[in-house]
């Protein structure tokens, strides 16, 4: 078993797609180990996407990811990162595979719906920014 991170982004929450989501997660053999609903600030945003430094849409992001509430989870499942990068597709909905969650209800590259961790240290690193 191994644990990944997802996050459901605020333009998710503003459409009610949590429970949505959260299906569509436990139907795929994801198994919810921890659950939070945060309000990030722009400071705890820009901490959680310092990988973007720089980028010219890190702003943007920053702005949007601490508009409204979001709800980080850490979830089990055997190849939890690979599997779950997967099932939530391209970074732009547009270019994700049909039957993905961000192709499903992604609006656009920055507001699409949920994050995933890309790597096992990753998740490990993203764990432990939203849970002790
Ligand atoms: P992913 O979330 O698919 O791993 P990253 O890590 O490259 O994608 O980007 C982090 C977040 O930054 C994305 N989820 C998206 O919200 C935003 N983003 C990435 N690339 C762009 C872009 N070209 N324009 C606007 N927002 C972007």
């Amino acid at each position: 078993m191994s644990r990944t991170l997802l996050i459901i982004k605020p333009d998710a929450t503003a459409r009610n797609l949590v429970g949505h989501i959260i299906n569509r997660l436990e139907k795929a053999r994801f198994k919810i180990v921890e659950m939070r609903l945060v309000r990030l600030t722009e400071r705890e945003a820009r901490k959680f996407y310092a990988v973007h430094e720089g980028k010219p849409f890190l702003n943007d992001l920053v702005a949007f990811m601490s508009s409204g509430p979001a709800v980080p989870m850490v979830l089990e499942k055997e190849n939890a990162v690979t599997d779950l990068r997967i099932l939530v597709g391209a970074t732009d909905p547009a270019r994700a595979d049909c039957g993905t969650i961000r192709h499903e209800i992604g609006e656009n590259i920055e507001r699409n719906s949920v994050h995933a961790s890309d790597s096992d240290e990753n998740a490990r690193k993203e764990i432990a920014f939203f849970f002790d």
